[in-house]
């Protein structure tokens, strides 16, 4: 597509908002990178803000949007390399995501426009302390005069938050939580409020088949709602090596849009989620959450991991004797074959702290609903930049 085309998708800036945004996204794996853009794209153009988002597999996008297209987004495949751009085709704000690189075409009208854009690259989310310091720090371009800034999300006030639409206030989501739990249909007669039903989305597992046996020895009901992931294919092995269990009731779940898996993780009480963004919208569903960090080759993903559950439990609102229970299982799942991995043992303690754990959960979503969200910060930092 040349650089025309894009232009003539391109919307009218609309003079109450910061104007036009450019989106890079670059898929590695998965659908975080996309999940993430998606959602950052859709929160901008809810605020009135003109998007293209750049990516390079705009299929994607098809799966997460809901069935209704949102106005103000314009989605564009990756440029091709000989992809010509001016400076007319460049907007207010570039933001890339996760380093990932504008093409070299682009970042030359960049320089070319009279009014330099402000140019973010948004990265990965941490609760690691560094972060503080290197978010919103600038790096100057080695050819050109343009200076790219690093906007970290991250959970303290001396980060850039995390991606939270401006509607979802406490008050909102538990009410929509108690209308959701109304309306949940009784699965399979069994009564919500008596069984355990977890969600569940994961990388593969090794714990999966033991698990299983856990969960088919349990004595209260649990339902286990399997979201597409690896787990789906292994469950299903278990079951046809497992024929005469009826516990737990497992659903295997299709893909479902991105609003609609906001919605699932209101509906269960255990939340089993991956990557980024599930691993946020875990925590404003206000649920206990086990989360399967993406596995990086240094293992700087075990680091991570441990500073994040470590603000999550240094609430305090679980005994020592409980956040020992939590973080065991949280390290089991993330590495089954560490010492103390021992799930059957760890699994009931956990089941009969969970309304310890919940608690925690909503007090920790209550501290993330008084943070300044991701995009509410982002605005207002661009505006200062396009001064
Ligand atoms: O898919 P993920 O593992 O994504 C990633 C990528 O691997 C990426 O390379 C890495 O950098 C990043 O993690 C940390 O997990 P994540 O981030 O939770 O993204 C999943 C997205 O898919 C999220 O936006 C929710 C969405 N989703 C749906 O919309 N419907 C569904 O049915 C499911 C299962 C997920």
């Amino acid at each position: 597509m040349s650089a025309t085309g894009y232009l003539m998708n391109f919307p009218a800036a609309s003079p109450s908002n910061i104007g036009r945004w450019d989106i890079f996204c670059r898929v590695i794996d998965n659908f975080g990178d996309a999940g993430v853009c998606w959602r950052l794209a859709a929160d901008l153009a809810s605020r009135g803000d003109s998007v293209r988002l750049f990516i390079d597999q705009p299929d994607l996008l098809v799966q997460l949007q809901g069935p209704t297209p949102l106005p103000h987004i314009d989605i564009c495949p990756w440029p091709t390399a000989d992809a010509q751009f001016t400076a007319a085709d460049v907007a207010d704000v570039v933001l890339e995501a996760f380093a990932c690189d504008p093409p070299a075409a682009y970042i030359e009208a960049m320089s070319q426009r009279a009014t330099r854009p402000a140019w973010i690259n948004l990265e990965y989310l941490s609760a690691e302390n560094w972060i503080e310091t290197h978010h919103r720090l600038p790096s100057p371009h080695p050819r050109y005069a343009l200076t790219k800034h690093f906007f970290f999300p991250g959970f303290t006030p001396g980060t850039g938050g995390i991606l939270r639409e401006p509607t979802r206030t406490a008050e909102i989501v538990e009410q929509a939580q108690r209308q959701v739990l109304a309306s949940v249909p009784n699965a399979g007669g069994l009564n919500p409020a008596e069984s355990l039903r977890i969600l569940l989305f994961c990388y593969e597992q090794a714990l999966i088949p033991a698990w299983l046996t856990i969960l088919a020895e349990s004595t209260s009901t649990v339902v286990l709602d399997v979201t597409p992931c690896p787990a789906q294919a292994q469950i299903r092995q278990w079951q046809s090596e497992h024929p005469g269990y009826d516990q737990p009731c497992i659903r295997a779940l299709p893909f479902v849009s991105q609003p609609d898996f906001d919605h699932l993780l209101d509906e269960h009480d255990l939340l089993f989620v991956r990557g980024e963004d599930s691993f946020v919208r875990a925590q404003l569903a206000g649920k206990p959450l086990i989360w399967h960090i993406y596995p990086q080759t240094d293992d700087a993903h075990r680091v991570k991991l441990q500073a994040f559950y470590d603000r999550y439990l240094g609430l305090e609102v679980l005994t020592a004797a409980e956040q020992d229970v939590y973080r065991k299982v949280v390290k089991a799942w993330n590495n089954p074959s560490a010492p103390g991995s021992d799930l059957a043992k760890l699994w009931p303690a956990l089941v009969k702290q969970m309304p310890a754990m919940l608690e925690n959960a909503r007090q920790w979503r209550h501290l993330l609903l008084q943070q300044v969200d991701l995009v509410s910060q982002l605005r207002e930092f661009v505006a200062h930049l396009v001064k």
